[in-house]
């Protein structure tokens, strides 16, 4: 009797055994992954979307694969390696929108669906590939915040246009990078300041050494009565280069106004007490690595399709006076 019993129990504790075995197998294959690829791992703009979208997986239930891709032949082995590892989907700033065509081929020959964050994709005649899913900065009017930000400071100052010179690092090759300078020069001019005192200079590399150099080559060819500097360009870095250059060319910081994009990018250079470099404009890295993350994860569950354009177009210009707070009101703090 009590023999026969032991047995019932040992079979019922296998039968449990196996089945939560069964499920958790089960549990295990149905675990939604999807990557994030992004062109420059070392700017903390794209830490911050990185951190955000792994924000999404957490609270939805997803995993996010978080790869660098630096270059072309990175991108389309990133692709094949997240198919490998059975991801469904991903979100990519790519590193040369005109890989929109090959990353689309690699991805539906993976069966992958794609959104395109920060840089949209172009075809090889350059025109925009509008039927793949894109969210971006409302690039022209961000870049006009940021000029009509520049021209506020320098009235806030007391400079006169007579003598007050706009450095200007564009990146023409970028859409979103060109729209935003194009909008940046579009509010100096609509503020005042004479076309021929705003200065373009051609980046090579998105990065500070790449400023520096491109605004040194546009500081050589100032007038000599040049006495107050602004310097623009497409995020903080285009700009961050372009005050050290400043400093190394001898003007002051009291004489030079320099305005960034990105803000998560300035907040070492904010610490410091007093440059050259004035501010950025803050848009939203936070909302958009959520945001990208949570529709894809969307679009291979449920089959929901985000939609083919959403721009965002908030800033909020951050100085040393309160970018503290405001970064710690989006969780930016820390
Ligand atoms: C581009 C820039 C980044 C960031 C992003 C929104 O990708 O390179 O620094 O400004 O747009």
């Amino acid at each position: 009797m009590n023999h026969r019993r032991g047995i019932r129990s040992l079979c019922r504790v296998a039968l449990a055994v196996a089945a939560v075995g069964l499920s958790s197998t089960l549990l295990a294959a149905e675990e939604v992954k999807i990557g994030f690829l992004v062109k420059q791992a070392e700017e903390p703009w794209f830490q911050t979307e990185w951190a955000f979208a792994e924000k999404a997986g957490k609270d939805k239930g997803f995993k996010v694969i978080k790869i660098a891709v630096p270059d072309g032949e990175k991108t389309l082995s990133a692709i094949d390696s997240l198919a490998a590892n059975g991801a469904k989907g991903f979100v990519i700033c790519p590193p040369d929108v005109s890989l929109g065509p090959a990353i689309m081929a690699k991805a539906k020959l993976n069966d992958m669906k794609v959104i395109a964050v920060d840089d949209r994709f172009v075809d090889a005649s350059g025109k925009f590939m509008e039927d793949v899913p894109y969210l971006g900065m409302a690039a022209f009017e961000v870049g006009q915040k940021q000029g009509a930000a520049m021209a506020a400071e320098a009235k806030k100052r007391g400079w006169d246009w007579k003598d007050t010179y706009a450095v200007i690092n564009t990146f023409n090759e970028l859409d979103t990078g060109k729209k935003r300078t194009d909008g940046s020069m579009d509010a100096l001019k609509k503020a005042g300041m004479p076309d021929d005192h705003i200065l373009t200079t051609a980046l090579k590399t998105l990065d500070v050494p790449g400023s520096m150099d491109s605004t040194n080559s546009a500081l050589v060819k100032l007038p000599s009565g040049a006495k107050n500097l602004i310097i623009g360009g497409m995020n903080d870095n285009t700009v961050l280069g372009g005050v050290r250059a400043t400093e190394s060319a001898g003007f002051k910081a009291d004489n030079v106004i320099g305005i960034g994009i990105n803000g998560t990018d300035a907040i070492g250079e904010l610490k410091k007490p007093h440059s050259g470099f004035f501010g950025s404009m803050l848009p939203s890295p936070h909302i958009e690595g959520y945001k990208t993350a949570e529709m894809m994860f969307e679009w291979v569950t449920t089959g929901k399709e985000p939609p083919k354009y959403t721009a965002m177009d908030e800033v909020t210009l951050i100085t040393r006076e309160n970018f503290k707070q405001e970064l710690e009101k989006i969780g930016l703090w820390n």
